[in-house]
């Protein structure tokens, strides 16, 4: 089987690389240069008219949106336990990363580009604030969540790489977030796990490469 990553650094494409680690598959990882738009390239358009990432070539099938990349990956790694085994807990699973895709990341991307959201003179600190405000409400229930576990489950799964490149992100701009101690305790526990390590060190060589290239 042939396995295709479209990945850029920074963005939650880092989520199924860590899954793709985390299963021992093989995979190869195609980097997009944002900053070059080649995510808006008519040779990747064709790929994915979303101009997004992840996509996931599967023996030269497609595969978009984070949700069903990392379900794909955990049911075709069984033995790696990326979803709960328990068929209402799997559905708990897909359901919080559903949510860290539909209810978390759109705020994310708002707090980093709000003119994407509202073009109107002078309203981007409000989008802003906003957008911070609804997070900050998302991370406390999150927080909840991992109040007093070491992951989502009772062992690493899929939705602990999405949920860290959530926080990740967040992390990126500067919002109060010392306050969600269970989410901060979270990340660094995922952070030190070598599928993220690998993750990390990945990041800095593509960013190293782009930089040469700029
Ligand atoms: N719903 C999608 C969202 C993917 C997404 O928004 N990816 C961002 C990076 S974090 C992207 O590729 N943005 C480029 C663009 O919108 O042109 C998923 O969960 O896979």
């Amino acid at each position: 089987m042939e396995i295709a990553l479209y990945y850029a650094p920074i963005t939650c494409a880092l989520a199924p690389y860590i899954t793709l680690t985390e299963a021992n598959a093989k995979f190869e990882v195609r980097p997009l240069n944002f900053r070059k738009g080649q995510h808006n390239s008519a040779e990747y358009l064709k790929l994915n008219p979303k101009h997004k990432v992840p996509l996931l070539i599967v023996d030269g099938k497609v595969l978009s949106e984070s949700v069903a990349i990392q379900t794909w990956i955990a049911r075709t790694f069984p033995q790696a336990k990326l979803l709960p085994a328990d068929p209402w807990q799997e559905l708990q699973a897909i359901s919080l990363m559903s949510w860290c895709s539909g209810g978390i990341h759109p705020f994310l991307a708002r707090i980093n580009s709000p003119p994407r959201v509202c073009d109107v003179p002078g309203t981007e600190e409000s989008v802003k604030r906003l957008a911070t405000a609804n997070l900050m409400e998302l991370f406390k229930i999150a927080d909840d969540l991992l109040a007093g576990r070491e992951y989502f489950f009772d062992h690493f799964t899929a939705p602990d790489a999405h949920f860290f490149w959530c926080f990740r992100r967040a992390t990126q701009f500067e919002l109060p977030l010392s306050k969600f101690r269970h989410c901060t305790a979270h990340f660094e526990r995922v952070k030190a796990r070598p599928s993220a390590q690998k993750l990390l060190a990945f990041e800095k060589s593509v960013q190293e490469d782009f930089a040469k290239a700029a």
